[in-house]
């Protein structure tokens, strides 16, 4: 069960405690009409039911680790939860496809169990290290989160996972250490997306400072809606960072590397007028193409005006002052 901790920023009345946090979350998933037996469970003890839905998601070996504790410090109450379809069946994942609506009918031969994931560089802690060693070393807890891509579009999805800063603090980096640098699984041979777009600098690598990395909001995560993370959202692990655009997010995570300089990223690297290291989600700077001024909440398309920090600046602002 999860320690409760006061919300970062003011929830409406009704939303105050565990058992109308859970209700209100049920109602908008009965809304969305996917409420199943499970949720119908109470909320037990300080913590709450993790997502109870399951059932439309593609099975994925990592199942067993879900459902988990929802922790409400991490809630939206200003917008509703996006559906498990679209979340789902939109994705971008250029290894696959640029296309994306075409993602999740691309990857079928796509293994991610066994997997294992190597912590390199400046830590006394290196190694490999199987994921499910992992999902067992760190306690799991759900998070309701804003994701927002660059492209404009956003969604609200419940994430499973363990804070990035336990991996961290797990991997002892040393005094040298000032960035994290993530590399992503590139095998050409299942991810049609690799040779199709050859000139790209593959494998998929994002880099954070070591405080951002460290921040509480950024989150590893493994599930999705309370069920294992589907192939096409970046399974078995990938990295959630909701204050910056979601290129930052890097999905099929392999290798996690303390290293003292900063180090390159695909976008950046790609496109370096566009995409920056920072890429905090700001409304105040456009992209050079489009403005950044407001978003648009997939499916419905809704526009609603973008959020300093994408609405997390309580959390992240110190890292930038
Ligand atoms: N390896 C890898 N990670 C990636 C991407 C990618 O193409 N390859 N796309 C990024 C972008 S632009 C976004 S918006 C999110 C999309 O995540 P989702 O499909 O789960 O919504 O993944 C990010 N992580
Ligand atoms: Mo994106």
């Amino acid at each position: 069960m999860l320690i409760k901790v006061p919300p970062g920023w003011t929830l409406p009345e009704s939303a105050v405690t565990p058992e109308s946090a859970w209700r209100s979350r049920r109602e908008i998933l009965r809304g969305l009409g996917f409420v199943g037996a499970a949720s119908l469970l109470p909320a037990c003890g300080l913590g709450v039911r993790g997502s109870p839905f399951s059932g439309e998601l593609p099975p994925s070996p990592y199942d067993a680790y879900f459902p988990v504790p929802l922790n409400e410090r991490y809630a939206v109450t200003e917008r509703a939860l996006t559906d498990p379809e679209t979340a789902t069946t939109y994705n971008n994942f250029y290894e696959f496809t640029t296309s994306k609506d075409g993602v999740h009918l691309l990857v079928e031969d796509f293994e991610v169990e066994p997997w294992t994931v190597e912590i390199a560089g400046l830590a006394d802690n290196t190694g490999t290290f199987d994921v499910e060693d992992l999902l067992t070393r760190f306690e799991l807890e759900e998070r309701i989160y804003r994701f927002r891509c660059v492209e404009a579009w956003a969604m609200t999805v419940p994430w499973s996972g363990f804070p990035l800063a336990k991996l961290i603090e797990f991997a002892a980096p040393t005094s040298d250490a000032r960035y994290v640098r993530f590399v992503s699984a590139n095998d050409p041979a299942v991810m049609p997306g690799v040779s199709a777009s050859s000139s790209y600098p593959w494998p998929y690598h994002e880099g954070l400072t070591l405080a951002e990395a460290s921040n509480e909001m950024a989150l590893m995560a493994a599930g999705i809606y309370g069920a294992g993370l589907p192939r096409q959202n970046g399974a078995p692990l990938r990295l959630i960072t909701p204050w910056k655009y979601g290129y930052k997010s890097i999905k099929s995570i392999v290798r996690v590397e303390f290293v003292s300089e900063q180090p390159a990223t695909f976008w950046n690297t790609l496109v370096p007028d566009e995409y920056g290291f920072e890429s905090n989600v700001d409304p105040d700077v456009p992209h050079p193409r489009w403005s950044q001024a407001s978003e648009r909440l997939i499916p419905d398309g809704e526009e609603v005006p973008t959020m300093k920090y994408n609405g997390y600046e309580e959390y992240v602002s110190n890292l930038y002052r």
